[in-house]
């Protein structure tokens, strides 16, 4: 009984209460063009980028290509089964989170447990329940969203951590070598902060750095990197622009900054300020750890030379 794609939508969309299914890039791997055809027609109103293969010899290239955030694997394929391409995954440390599911017209226990024995998350039987497979979809890439989400996120300010302010800044790096474009990396720390929390508590200055974060994600555009290095520090990263606005850019902020008051328990309000070093790609460096050294050295002359300043 064939199952219509509106149809389909509806019922998971009742069942889920979702009005924005998760985003995402497929990669799809089955012998089978009909059964393909049948996946596409499933998965595709849902706004998923889709790439199909038929020949899981080419697998290896196409992984690669598409960079799927999630797969969907046919166990039984001539050359390769979906077991030997879920065990090949596995073992390559960049897919390891990758969620798999695996598709299989077998159903008895030994073939299921041998999908889940080699590393996949799922497992769905032929023929094909379309509901089923959308709403195994939907809920696998929601979750390793999340998932996603909270590893990328410093908690305190909700502002990117380091860990993804490195895999942007590495992105753009290849971008504007690419482009010809210009990079700069600023290191942002607060002045005196130790000051700050002995005088305020901790709890004050952890309030300061929660504003402080957010305020600093505001002030640039969705493209440039802003992140919380650690600590009190900060780094900002500012694609295709000149140096002399990558500047501007930086002592506006600062003055933006140094004109906030702040307000302790049984205090009087206070204000604070920041220093910053800014390094330029590529003459300061050609990868993240040098532009850092770079940009660290700059902050350190900036602090050196009385704080409340930037340094580039
Ligand atoms: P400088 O101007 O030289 O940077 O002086 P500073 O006091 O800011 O520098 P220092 O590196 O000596 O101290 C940084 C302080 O930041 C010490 C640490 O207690 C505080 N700090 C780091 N992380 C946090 C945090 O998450 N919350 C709070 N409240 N304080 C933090
Ligand atoms: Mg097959
Ligand atoms: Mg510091
Ligand atoms: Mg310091
Ligand atoms: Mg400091």
């Amino acid at each position: 009984k064939p199952v219509f794609p509106s149809q389909v939508m509806e019922a998971i969309a009742s069942v889920l209460q979702k009005s924005h299914p998760p985003e995402g890039r497929l990669l799809i791997v089955d012998d089978d063009p009909q059964v393909l055809d049948i996946i596409r027609t499933l998965l595709e109103p849902w706004g998923f980028t889709l790439t199909l293969l038929d020949d899981p010899r080419q697998f290896w290239d196409t992984l690669e290509k598409s960079a799927p955030d999630m797969l969907i694997l046919d166990v039984e394929m001539p050359n390769f089964s979906g077991i030997d391409l879920c065990q090949v995954v596995r073992n390559e440390p960049r897919w390891s989170n990758l969620p798999i599911l695996c598709l299989s017209a077998h159903t008895d226990a030994q073939t299921v447990q041998q999908v889940f024995a080699v590393g996949a998350d799922d497992y769905v039987n032929k023929p094909i329940f379309g509901p089923e497979l959308v709403a195994r979809v939907l809920c696998r890439l929601e979750r390793s969203q999340i998932t996603r989400k909270l590893a990328n996120i410093d908690p305190l300010t909700g502002i990117y951590n380091r860990r993804k302010s490195l895999q942007d800044i590495t992105r753009l790096l290849h971008l504007a070598e690419r482009q010809g474009k210009s990079f700069y990396f600023a290191v942002l720390d607060l002045d005196h902060f130790k000051q700050i929390n002995d005088q305020y508590g901790h709890d004050i200055g952890d309030q300061v750095l929660s504003e402080l974060g957010k305020l600093f994600k505001q002030s640039f555009r969705d493209e440039d990197v802003v992140a919380r290095w650690g600590g009190e520090e900060f780094v900002i990263g500012l694609y295709g622009i000149t140096s002399k606005n990558a500047l501007k850019r930086l002592n506006n902020l600062l003055e933006t900054v140094s004109q906030l008051q702040f307000s302790g328990i049984n205090h009087p309000t206070f204000s604070i300020t920041f220093s910053a070093g800014i390094a330029e790609y590529p003459k300061d460096g050609h990868d993240v750890q040098m532009l850092y050294r770079a940009a660290d050295a700059a902050l350190y002359q900036a602090k050196a030379a009385g704080r409340n300043q930037i340094f580039l």
